[in-house]
């Protein structure tokens, strides 16, 4: 397997490697180096020239296909959170939607690896209808997934509606940060901003001033396109998050609580994690109409 692809995308600076059941494709330039898997079409690792780790994986992560990795960027998509039929549309496999969607569980296939004329480096992944999305989301679609080492980090999702009727969507670009401390952490670009929190009964709340975290913290930030730019003092850093084709920016940290609710996080790591997302949520989920195509951007860098 892993010599197949390597033939048939042979790149000098890409490699194919094995992480216990998935695939990993790593990807190495001047810019830096990057890696996702295949399972999810996952980002695991971005690490800008001279820098470390933007983001942050769980060290209890499992890599046997039977759930997604924890940490990274998982792919939320054609629905974000539990699947809401009241918003989205009640079907009769409403049943068989697992939260955030189907993407993040499925295998992706490689469709390209190639140099762009500014030095960066591309890899494509395709996901297509298969018997297994089909018990959840009977319709005909494209997904593609391209991940861009370039001076930035860029992830492009690329969902195309193949089939005869519209459909509500809502989608996440996931990332999970690594990051010095999160209590305390600023978030900059947030300010003045409308948001509904999760942990208040959805109440309808603005954001006074700089987002500062304390933890827990579950908040969708809506008519937002961005960028936000996560301060992490204690680690030197600041990184910037920007956005495209996105209207509202996700951030979420499960607390010392909900961090003891998962089996594949460790207790302590709400500290050093924090997810800031590029989403189209609660109100600005968008109707994708039969034929057209949706594109969810985000680009990861060091803010200067
Ligand atoms: O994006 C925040 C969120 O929707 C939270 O509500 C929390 O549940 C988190 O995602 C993780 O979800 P997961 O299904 O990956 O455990």
């Amino acid at each position: 397997m892993l010599e197949t692809l390597q033939a048939r995308f042979a790149h000098p600076n890409v490699k194919f490697a094995l992480r216990d059941q998935l695939i990993l494709i790593e990807l190495v330039n001047e810019f830096g180096s990057a890696s996702l898997t295949t399972y999810g079409g996952t980002l695991l690792s971005y690490v800008p020239a001279g820098g470390t780790d933007l983001l942050w994986v769980s060290e209890t992560a499992v890599y046997d296909g039977s759930k997604p990795v924890r940490g990274g960027v998982p792919v939320c998509w054609p629905w974000f959170g539990p699947y809401d039929p009241e918003a989205m549309g009640a079907d009769p496999t409403d049943a068989a939607k697992k939260a955030h969607g189907f993407a993040r569980y499925e295998l992706w296939d490689v469709e390209a690896v190639s140099s762009l004329p500014d030095g960066a480096t591309q890899v494509v992944l395709g996901l297509a209808p298969n018997p297994s999305i089909a018990k959840a989301w009977p319709h005909d679609f494209r997904l593609q997934l391209a991940v861009t080492l370039g001076e930035k980090l860029r992830v492009d999702l690329i969902a195309q509606n193949l089939s005869q009727r519209d459909w509500v969507v809502s989608e996440a670009l996931h990332t999970y940060f690594r990051i010095g401390e999160a209590e305390g952490l600023a978030i900059r670009g947030l300010e003045g901003v409308q948001y509904v929190d999760k942990l208040q009964d959805n109440a309808l709340l603005t954001q006074d001033g700089t987002l500062n975290i304390d933890p827990p913290l579950d908040r969708v930030f809506l008519d937002h396109t961005g960028p936000a730019i996560i301060e992490d003092t204690r680690q030197g850093r600041a990184i910037e998050l920007g956005k495209d084709g996105s209207a509202s920016t996700v951030v979420w940290n499960p607390g010392a609580e909900g961090a003891r609710g998962f089996a594949d996080m460790p207790d302590a790591d709400y500290h050093v994690m924090v997810c800031v997302e590029a989403c189209n949520a609660v109100k600005n989920r968008y109707t994708l109409h039969a034929g057209a195509t949706h594109t969810l951007s985000m680009t990861l860098s060091l803010a200067t």
